[in-house]
């Protein structure tokens, strides 16, 4: 086993009996959310797991190791810390590692720490994706190269319009990513249902789409799948208000030149300026969404037996 491995006493005990595992991120605690809502959050969702019948494993970067499932204290410190955690990519799992400081896995570390742990459902709030413009900039976030070579599947309320959802879809056919629409046709964009642009599949239920992934992960397809689940309707804000929120963040962004790993949390942290907190409601109903239907697929993907 990989020696910075550090799997928690319950997820150890889930994996030995074959129980059904729901990876976590620790981006959105630290740098999605603002704190105490964050921690509020997380906890709620571990919580949404286990009612729906898995065990939760959020995943992070603590003293030197690679952590699958976290105390509530170690969740409380990431939440409380915010910003201050670095925000951990794929390129900075060594350096923290290294150092021994905490950071705070994106979709694509969280991804490749379930893998290494076993663990291949894991539900976050919004994918990253190509960014607007990145014809000129280049940034294209690194959860799509490791959505393209990790076998994780991820259940995401889509991604945020603050990105290029058309480019980002071509991205990911690109590289043989499958987009599965979870109850819809149409590629939700996060705070919103629809986005105009269409899903690969279609699939009605959790025991469809774990029927699916176990039979690509047999086949030996390697990589990740996007699993798109729409934010409920009764949980939608106003489309008109997001998109101006979202337009005028990005406008802010570029006056201050904002770059890099910097762009997806100052816009996020905008959006809720602007709205007045309407997104993080918003975005807390999404995740707690996700939450619940990873678990169902991860309970499914247990009875699946195609061999
Ligand atoms: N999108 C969201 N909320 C988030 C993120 C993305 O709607 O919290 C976080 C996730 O952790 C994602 C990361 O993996 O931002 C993407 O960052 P970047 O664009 O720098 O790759
Ligand atoms: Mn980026």
């Amino acid at each position: 086993m990989n020696p910075f491995l550090e799997i928690s006493p319950s997820v150890n005990e889930a994996l030995q009996n074959g129980q059904p595992i729901v990876a976590l991120e620790s981006t959105i605690i630290s740098h999605g959310m603002p704190y105490p809502d964050n921690v509020a959050t997380a906890l709620r969702v571990e919580q949404t797991v286990r009612e729906n019948g898995a065990v939760p494993a959020t995943i992070a970067i603590l003293n030197g190791k690679l952590k699958a499932g976290l105390s509530e204290a170690e969740i409380e410190h990431l939440g409380k810390t915010g910003r201050g955690v670095a925000k951990v990519s794929r390129r900075d799992i060594p350096f923290l590692l290294s150092s021994g400081k905490p950071g705070a896995t994106t979709v694509a570390s969280t991804m490749l720490i379930a893998e290494m742990a076993g663990i291949r459902i894991f539900a976050t709030g919004g994918i990253g994706g190509v960014h607007r413009g990145a014809s000129e900039t280049m940034d294209i976030s690194a959860d799509l190269q490791e959505l393209a070579r990790t076998s994780v599947a991820v259940v995401c309320a889509g991604a945020k319009s603050i990105l290029d959802l058309g480019l980002t879809l071509e991205y990911l056919e690109t590289h043989g990513v499958s987009v599965i629409g979870y109850q819809t046709d149409e590629f939700p964009a996060f705070y919103t249902r629809r986005s105009g642009f269409g899903v690969d599949y279609r699939l009605d239920s959790p025991a469809e789409i774990a029927k699916v992934l176990t039979i690509k992960w047999l086949a030996g397809l390697a990589g990740g799948v996007v699993i798109a689940n729409p934010i409920p309707a009764e949980h939608e804000p106003l489309a008109a208000r997001i998109q101006a929120a979202t337009e005028q963040a990005l406008s802010e962004m570029q006056r201050l030149g904002i770059s890099g790993k910097e762009v997806s949390p100052f816009l996020l942290g905008k959006i809720k300026e602007l709205t007045g907190g309407e997104s993080l409601r918003a975005n807390i109903e999404l995740v707690l969404n996700n939450a619940r239907l990873a678990a169902r697929v991860a309970v499914a993907s247990m009875n699946s037996k195609f061999t």
